[in-house]
């Protein structure tokens, strides 16, 4: 490096140290109230638009020197001297269920959970309504407000309750990461309130690395969530809001279990949600319960039969915080883990035959669920200040780039495989950047590998690919490779190909492999990220202590089909949605200035949502944009791009479509009639989509949003309301508006956007 070159450098590394320090600086003087919005609109902070002016110093995409080639805008993440790939990848920590039993018609917690009060259909809300003085049903902690944040009565209750009765009980704690917790050996330890991960227990610390739950079709959970993080907001190292609701992406759920019912809680507070494992379409196809492909894993070798389709079925998912306008900092911040759901053919068991048994690689030892050659693989990208603990930028609306790759929440680590086939379940979990992993040869020559299901959804038949396509965020892809062609000794590159616009916004082009494996030098997250490595033997990790060896037989097949397609259909109705950024955004009540629910004091919406060719909107949770009068119709739904130079990847809760258009672009394989929950909307002839989508057995308060949750957050989200509830539930009508507060929930009567209501037009 040249004396100009190290100088300019230096100049960069001052000035970008200076923005840190003064949005620091706003951020703290905002939390303590010693200055208010209004202030920073007279400043000139904001223009009058509201954006956030581009003032070097303030904003990190200010027209200065560092901003272009340093995704996070500010200092370059110190790595303290950690060389890539010398830790091994954790494997996600897999939480041990225990067994709920029925007490009164409620559902009681045993074995390490015991001492925990039921589970019940109605929120203990309820009770601290009825009784709020009350200590019992009160927040223990700060003795405000209710014990439990579900809101009170018969709107929140767990619907088909008896029908779904929880079997299985989790009890999970969100709070400050534990003491010594580390993103590499190297990293100093995160302090408690850098980091707020999800631990184990009751008021548990959090823990890393995040957890994964294996959910089984036919045993119903009950997921207990407390809320750890500290009672003072202020108290979060900069960004992170001690307020939660657990979004279950993209389970078939209730949506008082759905975790984006606008019901998030408070410090001191627990939350019920009961994961039902309902397979969708139970109450229209194979109601009798006769199919056995519609089935799980019953733990000993047979099936448990359920009602539903079984092209419905679910692999891949995950959790994350959708705390509404805190998502990115939260997720960010380590709000997040993943679940896996277990069914009759994708058993989890690779030896099992008995005809219905994909026997997919995964292993052998347990019944169901085996981890040995199934891994999971969550990809993250994170930034640190120069003390080496985790930095978010509160002030960003576009998008939030991190300089350091992470998988599991580990830098570039290794993962030693056996010469044999392996599944991989690969997450983007980032905030903001999307990803598009090759696996190449030490030679440079990319590995051809089966691409075997889309967010979680088998595909029809595997797909040979050489690399994985783009992947937005809350996108999964499920993989399996072949390493039998492959000596002990061989290493294997994994390596990010997707380039990001500086700013964050989207994508901005693909690297060819041979590029990518050079790196690029403003983005430390191109490139190789994580290694492989063939060893000749391997510990269990369904069964510790038990070996496997490079000799052994590999037992695993990848069948030629895998599920059926859904026909499409005419529809009874089609809705368009356009994403973009029109208007000054409507997430503020003109009259109070406030959010529902309450947004950050300097927030501003540039992201909207047009539905069918009407005005734009931001986000406000009591406002329904989407309601589905009935269980059971067929709709058929486009989403486009607005234009303007960025993408979005576009998520809706609850149901999976089918993907049936894709604008001017021919549809890829892995797309084609896949079934989908997040559909990333380009700028070029993939700006729009086509998908065909139905609901029911459950209804309620949904969402649909950009999953880059900086857009979401500022404020590309939109309320789904459905009516599809069971004949006689609550949710046949719509969802009166839950509002938190520390002292318990309000409700409010949401108004209904007319464009998006066809009880108007029919
Ligand atoms: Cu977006």
């Amino acid at each position: 490096m040249s004396y100009l070159s190290s100088k300019a450098s230096r100049i960069r590394q001052r000035e970008a140290q200076r923005a840190r320090d003064n949005r620091a600086e706003i951020v703290k003087a905002l939390s303590v109230g010693q200055i208010t919005r209004r202030d920073l609109y007279k400043w000139g902070i904001f223009t009058a638009t509201g954006l956030l002016a581009l003032k070097n110093g303030l904003s990190p995409f200010a027209p200065s020197a560092y901003a272009d080639d340093i995704p996070t805008g500010t200092p370059r993440s110190p790595l303290f001297g950690a060389q890539k790939f010398t830790q091994r990848m954790p494997r996600l920590a897999v939480q041990t269920p225990v067994p709920m039993v029925r007490q009164n018609g409620n559902a009681a917690f045993t074995g390490a959970f015991a001492n925990e009060r039921p589970a019940r259909r109605l929120s203990y809300h309820t009770n601290f309504t009825a009784n709020p003085a009350d200590p019992q049903f009160r927040n223990p902690i700060t003795g405000r407000g209710p014990i439990e944040g579900r809101p009170p009565g018969e709107v929140f209750a767990h619907q088909r309750w008896d029908e779904f009765f929880p079997e299985v009980g989790y009890v999970m704690t969100w709070g400050q990461v534990a003491p010594n917790t580390r993103f590499h050996p190297n990293f100093p330890a995160q302090d408690p309130n850098s980091v707020w991960t999800w631990g184990t227990g009751r008021f548990a610390r959090g823990t890393l690395p995040p957890f994964l739950i294996k959910g089984r079709y036919g045993q119903p959970i009950l997921f207990r969530a407390y809320n750890n993080t500290p009672v003072e907001r202020e108290d979060n190292n900069g960004f992170g809001r001690n307020e939660t609701q657990l979004h279950f992406h993209n389970a078939h759920n209730g949506a008082e279990s759905d975790g984006a019912a606008n019901a998030h809680h408070f410090p001191g507070t627990f939350y019920d949600y009961r994961w039902s494992t309902t397979l969708a379409r139970r109450d229209r196809i194979n109601t009798q319960a006769t199919d056995r492909r519609a089935s799980g894993p019953n733990g000993n070798g047979g099936l448990e039969l359920v009602a539903g389709d079984f092209r419905e079925l679910q692999g891949t998912m995950w959790a994350h915080d959708h705390r509404f306008f805190f998502t990115a900092e939260n997720v960010y911040k380590g709000n997040a883990g993943m679940i896996s759901y277990y069914s009759g053919p994708d058993r989890g068991n690779e030896a099992l035959a008995d005809g219905v048994n994909l026997r997919l690689p995964s292993g052998r030892l347990l019944d169901f669920g085996n981890l040995d050659f199934d891994v999971n693989m969550m990809l993250t990208d994170k930034a640190f200040d120069q003390a080496g603990q985790l930095f978010f930028d509160i002030f960003v609306t576009d998008g939030f780039l991190g300089d350091v790759p992470m998988v599991n929440f580990a830098y570039a680590p290794f993962f030693e495989v056996l010469p044999r086939k392996y599944r991989f379940r690969i997450l983007n979990s980032s905030v903001s950047r999307w990803w598009k992993l090759t696996f190449a040869r030490a030679n440079g020559t990319a590995i051809p590998f089966r691409f075997i299901a889309n967010d979680g959804n088998l595909v029809v038949n595997p797909i040979l690919l050489s690399s994985l396509p783009q992947q937005g965020n809350g996108e999964r892809y499920d993989i399996v490779i072949d390493f039998s062609g492959f000596a002990v000794g061989d290493r294997i590159k994994v390596v990010n190909r997707q380039k990001m616009r500086p700013d964050g916004r989207g994508p901005d082009g693909e690297l060819t492999l041979a590029e990518a494996l050079a790196g690029d030098p403003n983005d430390p997250v191109i490139g190789q990220i994580m290694e492989l490595r063939v060893v000749s033997q391997v510990e269990s990790v369904d069964v510790p202590g038990v070996i496997h060896r490079a000799t052994d037989p590999d037992p695993s097949v990848v069948p030629n089909v895998l599920t059926q397609q859904i026909p499409v259909v005419a529809p009874v109705r089609t809705r368009l949605f356009e994403f973009g950024r029109s208007g000054g955004g409507d997430s503020r009540d003109p009259r109070t200035g406030e959010c529902i629910p309450d947004c950050p004091e300097f927030a501003v919406f540039p992201w909207s949502i047009k539905v069918n060719g009407e005005d734009a909107h931001t986000f406000n949770a009591n406002r329904i944009s989407v309601l589905v009068p009935r269980p059971g119709e067929i709709e058929h739904w486009t989403i486009v791009n607005g234009g303007g130079g960025w993408d979005h990847p576009i998520h809706l809760h609850f149901e999976e479509g089918v993907t049936i258009n894709r604008g001017r672009d021919p549809i890829p394989a892995t797309e084609r009639l896949v079934r989908k929950d997040v559909w990333r909307l380009g700028t070029e002839g993939d700006r729009s989509v086509t998908f065909q989508i139905q609901f029911g057995e459950y209804g309620g308060s949904y969402v649909q949003h950009c999953h880059n949750n900086l857009h979401e957050d500022f404020a590309m989200l939109q309320r789904v309301q459905l009516l599809t509830g069971v004949p006689g539930s609550p949710q046949t009508a719509v969802t009166p508006t839950p509002n938190p507060t520390p002292d318990g929930v309000i409700f409010l009567t949401p108004e209904i956007l007319p464009e998006g209501d066809p009880r108007q037009t029919a």
